[in-house]
Parts: C-alpha cells; structure tokens; sequence
C-alpha cells in the first residue's frame, strides 16, 4: 500500500535522513500513515534529487564491518516556489508532526534562547505573515490556518541540538504569533504540545568517498547518507492522542528527557566541539584522527569524567558508561567525519555544550581551568581563521572575522552577548580562565597546554 503523508518535515538534510527517516522507514512497515513530505524552501538540490529517486536512497551504516539499507520513508517533496503546496499540506488533518532540523541557527532565537526579533527572517515574516521565510513564521502560519478551519494543532518536533528545545521552539512560536495574533497566541499556548527530544547519531556530510562507497555496493544514487551504528532518539512523551506509536520503532518516550538531552549535548556535543577546535589547531581532520592523537583524546576523556559529568550529578544515567560509550563511538575509523564540519557555528553550539557546564561549575565553586581550554581553543581557531581570510562558516560569521582580526580577539570574543551571556562573561573565574588558556596555548602551544590539563584533578 502506497503510504500517506502524516509528517512534513523542514530541513531535509543528511542527519535528518540518516536518523528519523530510518525510525520512520520502520514505522511504515507496521503503519502506513505516516510517510514524511520534505521541505526545504531555500535549496532545492536535495528535494529535487529525492524527487528524481522516488524518495529513496541509500543509507550506509559505517561500523566494524558497512551495510547498506535502502530507505523510503519520503513521499512528498517541496523546494523552494512551492510555499503554497507547503501552507495546503499542513492545514491536512492527516498531518500530525512537524518536525526540524534546521540547525541551531535555524530558529532565529537571541543568546539566551528567546526569539530575536531582530532577526532579518522574523522581521520579514511579521511583515508578511503568509509568506514565511523562517521555521518560526511557518509553524505559526500553519497553526494558524489550522485553527481557522477549526482543526487540532499538529505537533511541532524540534530534532535540533539544543536544551530544552521544544519549550524553546514553543516559547518563540508563540511570542512571534503574540505580535500581530494574540488570540493565535494563546491559542498555540494552550493546543499544541511542542515535545522535547534528544537525537543522536554521528552523521557526516555526505561526500564523493560515501557516493564511490555506494555506487561500488551497486546503488546508482545521488543521495546517499551514512552514520554510525548508534542511535537514539529521545521524545517527551506528551504527544496527543493521534499520533504515531514512535516507540513501535524504537523511539524512547519519556516523562522527563531533560537528563538524557543533557548528558548528550554536554557530553557528546561538549567532546566533539572541543575535538574540532583543539584539533584543527593541532592539525589533525576528523575526529578519529582527533582520538588516535593520545594528548588529545587524553585531555577529552579528562574534561569529560572530572568535569562534565560532575556538572550532570545527580542523573537517573549511568554517565560513567555511557561516556565510555561515546569515546569509543568517536574513534570509530570508518566514520570520517570532519572536524572542519563540527567547528561551524561554534557561536551557536558553545552555549548549550560547554557553557551550560561552565555555570553549572562556577555556582558549584569548582575550577573552570579545563573548561575553559576549549573556549579559548574556539578564540583562536576564529583569530586564525579571520587572520588568514579562510571563511567562518557560523552566523555570526562577520562579526566574528572583524573581532578576530582585532588586537585582542580573546577579550573581543568574551565580549559578544550573543554567545557569552554577562554573567558568565564577567564573571573573573571564567573570563582569567579563558584568557590564561588562551596565552599559555599562544606562549607553548596547545599540546603543552593538554598536556598541563591532564595533571590536575
Ligand atoms: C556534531 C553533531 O556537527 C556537530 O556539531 O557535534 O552533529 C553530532 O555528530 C551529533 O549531534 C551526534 O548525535
């Protein structure tokens, strides 16, 4: 039986069709509902290529020994030029998720996870309501169209790596919806359910050595993805009757996800943005390369157990394990996932993987010296970059060349609002620690400085 389309999903890219594609791929075989339309209003290659193939492509699971898996769990595809089939689909009763990813940045929100009202998109969607251009615009344009026709909300299903982001999501929905609809307002506050969930799975960009890969399994695809073995989707478990039965396919549906998004933003993302940076310092281009580094993989697992996990007391998780767990996952070798990739939008992923634990420290009274050597790696990675004109890929991307090119990058840095919110900035604990870090990785190098970080308890 043809499935139908109960999901529209914004921001068709590889982790989405590497990792919730596959849960649904699932699904499908038990529930035929529930097959995903795909949009994605501002780059058309993917949509068009989905389209080309039928919605189906090849999903290479890159551990001990590859498999290959041909998923087809898209059914409808929309680029950009088709906002009106997009408005027409999600007013479809039969449409009961709307999921993201769309990176952090994609939300539009403000340091401090609020919505920015002076983002370009937000401004031109309060502008112009029915022609959005951000996710934001777009949830509330839907829901808005679903309440006029009288129709429970669909659910909104952030799958982005950010802390509590379904509240954050719901927060934002609804203060843009306040400013030209209050009644819209309060009717999102008081319907929709916008879920938290943690999401996992390492997924690199797709690239001409999985296309080779691929077509050398005999698959003459134009978008295939790859991924580790691992992954884990985490849901809040406050979905409305109606929905799908996500746990039928593996799916964990939680009371309370909020130690599992921690414990996976601060100790998976935590690790890996502070891999990339020390690590493209050092020279080295994927993280396997990052781990068989022994100073470095060293210094990681040390910020992990002596400070990461401690900010994360008390979980429900065994965060021993499963930190060991996470290490072994990035020196899997036959992921070759670029650091180059992990270090975009640092200004966007700092915040919620390696300051969160910083406050959590400072208000404990314990050190932020190793901490704050990944912040400071982060400086120079972007002092370099800008020095040497090489692109920052990141949001901030122009503010953060001119502040890198300046006389005291470090100080420039700590002084954006957007990332470092005043309380952590000025805090001298935090602000000495980066700085320090930050000159004795000039004065010795950061190997010596790793090397340093491995010493003390
Ligand atoms: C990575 C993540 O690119 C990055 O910044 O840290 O995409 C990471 O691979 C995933 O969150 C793993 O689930």
């Amino acid at each position: 039986m043809r499935p139908g389309t109960g999901i529209v999903h914004f921001g068709p890219g590889a982790f989405h069709r590497a990792h919730q594609a596959d849960y649904v791929d699932r699904l499908l075989q038990h529930d035929p509902r529930w097959g995903i339309a795909a949009v994605s209003l501002r780059s058309p290659g993917t949509v068009e290529a989905l389209k080309r193939q039928q919605g189906r492509y090849t999903l290479a699971i890159l551990d001990e020994a590859p498999s290959f898996r041909t998923l087809a769990a898209h059914t409808r595809f929309f680029g950009p030029g088709e906002a009106e089939s997009v408005r027409a689909l999600l007013r479809d009763p039969a449409v009961r998720i709307v999921s993201s990813t769309v990176t952090e940045k994609g939300y539009c929100l403000a340091g401090g996870g609020s919505l920015d009202f002076d983002h370009p998109d937000i401004l031109s969607d309060l502008a112009h309501p029915e022609r959005p251009a951000s996710v934001v615009g777009w949830l509330a344009l839907g829901l808005r169209d679903r309440r006029d026709a009288g129709l429970a909300p669909f659910t909104p299903l952030c799958c982005d790596n950010m802390a509590s982001n379904g509240d954050k999501l719901g927060a934002a929905v609804a203060d843009y919806a306040r400013r030209f609809d209050p009644g819209l307002a309060d009717w999102i506050a008081g319907e929709a359910v916008f879920p938290n969930a943690m999401v996992d799975s390492i997924t690199p960009a797709t690239d001409d050595r999985l296309r080779a890969l691929v077509q050398a399994e005999g698959y003459d695809d134009g978008i295939p993805v790859s991924r580790e073995a691992y992954a884990a989707w985490v849901i809040e478990d406050v979905l409305p009757a109606g929905a799908p039965n996500l746990a039928g396919a593996g799916v964990v549906m939680a009371k309370d996800i909020a130690a599992w998004e921690k414990a996976k933003l601060r100790i998976l993302n935590g690790a890996h943005s502070t891999l990339a940076y020390l690590g493209l310092l050092l020279g080295h281009e994927t993280v396997s390369d990052a781990m068989a580094d022994a100073a470095l993989a060293g210094f990681a697992e040390r910020l992990i157990r002596c400070d990461i996990v401690l900010s994360l007391a008390p979980s429900p998780l065994d965060l021993e394990t499963y930190a060991t767990e996470i290490l072994a996952r990035f020196r899997n070798p036959a992921i070759g996932h670029k650091l180059s990739q992990i270090a975009w939008d640092g200004s966007q992923k700092l915040p919620y993987r390696l300051l969160d634990t910083i406050t959590v420290a400072l208000a404990a009274g314990r050190p932020v010296a190793r901490l704050a050597v990944p912040v400071a790696a982060w400086a120079l990675f972007v002092e370099r970059q800008a020095r040497s004109g090489a692109e920052i890929v990141d949001p901030l991307g122009e503010t953060l060349a001119r502040v890198g090119r300046g006389e005291d990058a470090v100080a420039g840095l700590l002084a954006l609002r957007q990332v470092f919110p005043a309380a952590l900035a000025e805090d001298p604990r935090f602000a000495d620690a980066v700085s320090s870090a930050a000159a004795r990785m000039r004065a010795a190098g950061p190997r010596a400085v790793l090397i340093e970080g491995l010493g003390d308890a």
